[in-house]
C-alpha cells in the first residue's frame, strides 16, 4: 500500500516536472533553426471571447486558462506546436522580452503570459491610449496558473506596450 502511494507520488512529480519543463522551454525556444515561419490565420478577435494560443503540453498555460475562465472570460484554446507559437509572436510584434508561454487576444489587445484575469478585465474597460496589449513577461512563481505549493509569489509587473514596444507598468505584485 506504501510502495503504491510512493508510485503515484512519483509519478505525479514526474507529471508535474515535464509540465514545467515544457512551460520553462517556450520563452527561450530556438527559433534559428526552424524553417521559414508559416502564415497564420488571422486571430479570431472579439470583444466576448479569449482567445488563447499555446503548445499542447504546456500546463502551466492550462491552469492559466482554468483561471481565466474561472473569472468570467470565455476562452477558445488553440494548441499549435512551438514553431507555429513563435511565429504567431513574432507576427504580432511581441518583443523577445516581453514573451511568455502563451499569447491571447480579446476585443483587438494582446494578452502574453500569465495576466491575471482582473488586470485584463481593468484594461478591457479602461481601453487606455495607445496600448497594443498587456504582458506578464517570463514565468513569474505565484502569478495565475504558476502558483507554489508553498504559496510563495514571485515580485512581478503587468506592463501595458504599445506599437513601439514600449512599456508601462500596469500592476504589480
Ligand atoms: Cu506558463
Amino acid at each position: 500500500m506504501e510502495l503504491r502511494n510512493t508510485s503515484a507520488a512519483l509519478a505525479l512529480v514526474g507529471i508535474l516536472t515535464m509540465g514545467l519543463a515544457a512551460c520553462g522551454g517556450s520563452a527561450d525556444a530556438e527559433t534559428a533553426d526552424y524553417e521559414a515561419p508559416q502564415p497564420v490565420a488571422e486571430a479570431n478577435v472579439s470583444a466576448e471571447t479569449l482567445v488563447v494560443y499555446k503548445t499542447e503540453t504546456c500546463g502551466c498555460c492550462g491552469e492559466w486558462v482554468d483561471h481565466m475562465a474561472e473569472n468570467g472570460f470565455e476562452v477558445e484554446v488553440h494548441d499549435m506546436s512551438q514553431e507555429e507559437l513563435g511565429a504567431l509572436k513574432t507576427a504580432r510584434g511581441i518583443d523577445r522580452g516581453l514573451q511568455s508561454c502563451h499569447t491571447a487576444e480579446i476585443g483587438g489587445y494582446l494578452v502574453e503570459g500569465h495576466v491575471p484575469a482582473k488586470d485584463l478585465q481593468r484594461l478591457l474597460a479602461e481601453k487606455p491610449d495607445g496600448v497594443k496589449g498587456i504582458a506578464v513577461p517570463g514565468m513569474p512563481i505565484g502569478s495565475p496558473g504558476m502558483e507554489a505549493e508553498d504559496g510563495h509569489v514571485d515580485e512581478y509587473e503587468v506592463v501595458t506596450f504599445d506599437d513601439a514596444g514600449e512599456t508601462k507598468v500596469y500592476a504589480w505584485y
